[in-house]
C-alpha cells in the first residue's frame, strides 16, 4: 500500500486535541502508522508538536533491561496467607502473569456493590490549565479508595503485596472502572513519562495489578498489541504486568488497551504499583 506522504491540517488538529487529553504519543503514532501514513513523517509530526518528550523513534530505542520480577520467582502455585492462586500462563517480554481465582466470587461481588454508587466519568488532568477533564480515550466509568479504606480493601492490597513483594504503600488507591457497551480504554502505558516522575510521590511506575471482577458476554478483552498477547475477563482472575525496572527504566512492549465491550458490560479494579513508598516524602 502506498503510504500517505503529507498530513492533513484536520489530521493536526486531531493530534493536538487527542495529545491535550492525555493520550500518549505513541499510541497516536501507532493508529497513524496503522491508517497508511508514513512512519517516518508520523514520527517526525509528533516529535514537532510534543518537543522533547519521548517519542519511540525507529532505531532510537530507549533502553531496558529486563529484570526477574518477585513474582516470577515463585512457581507456578502463588501463596499467601490465605489462599493458593494458580498461573494460568505467562509472558517474558513484556512481562505478563496471568492468575486464577485472585478473588472469590463473593468478594468480586462485594468490590462492584462497593464501588457503584461512587462511579464517575474517568477523568485526566488537562495540562494546559491543570483542571480536571473528560478522557478522550478513556470512556469507562471510574472510582478511587484510599490506600488501606476498610479491612476488606486491606487485605485485597496486602494479597497483591504478598503476591508482588512490594510493600502496600507503593500501590495507589485501588481503582474499580465499569465499561458499558461500546466503552473501552484506548493503548496507552501506565507509566508517567519519564520527564513527569515525582520521585517524592513514589517514583516512576513499575508495575500495574489488574483484577477482572466479571464475566464480560463479548469483548473488553485486554490487549498487549506489541506482545500480541490478548486477555479475555474472567471472574476473579488477575493480570499482572511489569514495566520500570531498578534503574527506573521502562518497557515500551507494554503498551495495553481495552478493547469496546460489544456485548454485556465489564468491571476491573486496578492497582498501580510505584517504585517507591508513595505516602512520606524521599528525604
Ligand atoms: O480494563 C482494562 O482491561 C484495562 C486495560 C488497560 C485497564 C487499564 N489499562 C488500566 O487500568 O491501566
Ligand atoms: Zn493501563
Amino acid at each position: 500500500m502506498e503510504k500517505v506522504k503529507q498530513i492533513p491540517g484536520a489530521l493536526m488538529d486531531w493530534i493536538i486535541k487527542t495529545l491535550n487529553s492525555g493520550v500518549n504519543p505513541e499510541a497516536i503514532v501507532d493508529a497513524m502508522i496503522r491508517k497508511g501514513y508514513d512512519p517516518r513523517l508520523s514520527y517526525t509530526t509528533l516529535f514537532r508538536i510534543v518537543g522533547n518528550k519521548p517519542i519511540d523513534t525507529p532505531g532510537v530505542q530507549a533502553p531496558y533491561e529486563y529484570e526477574q520480577p518477585e513474582i516470577a520467582k515463585k512457581g507456578s502455585i502463588l501463596r499467601t496467607k490465605d489462599r493458593e492462586i494458580k498461573v494460568l500462563s505467562k509472558v517474558e517480554k513484556p512481562f505478563i502473569l496471568h492468575l486464577d481465582q485472585f478473588l472469590s466470587d463473593e468478594e468480586c461481588e462485594q468490590l462492584i456493590e462497593l464501588s457503584r454508587s461512587r462511579l464517575k466519568p474517568s477523568t485526566v488532568i488537562d495540562p494546559k490549565t491543570g483542571e480536571e477533564k473528560a478522557a478522550t480515550g478513556r470512556t469507562s466509568k471510574g472510582m478511587s479508595f484510599y490506600l488501606r479504606e476498610n479491612e476488606f480493601i486491606k487485605d485485597i492490597e496486602t494479597r497483591i503485596s504478598e503476591l508482588t513483594e512490594f510493600p502496600v504503600e507503593n500501590g495507589e488507591g485501588l481503582q474499580v472502572l465499569n465499561y458499558g457497551i461500546g466503552e473501552e480504554y484506548k493503548s496507552h502505558f501506565d507509566y508517567f513519562p519519564p520527564g513527569k516522575v515525582d520521585p517524592e510521590k513514589g517514583g516512576q511506575r513499575v508495575g500495574t495489578f489488574l483484577i477482572y471482577l466479571n464475566d464480560v458476554l463479548a469483548g473488553g478483552e485486554t490487549v498487549f498489541p506489541k506482545a500480541g498477547v490478548s486477555i479475555v475477563p474472567k471472574r476473579g482472575s488477575a493480570v499482572y504486568f511489569q514495566y520500570g525496572n531498578s534503574k527506573g527504566e521502562v518497557d515500551r512492549m507494554s503498551l495495553h488497551s481495552s478493547v469496546p465491550v460489544s456485548e454485556g458490560e465489564k468491571w476491573v479494579a486496578t492497582k498501580w504499583i510505584r517504585q517507591g513508598n508513595i505516602y512520606t516524602s524521599a528525604h
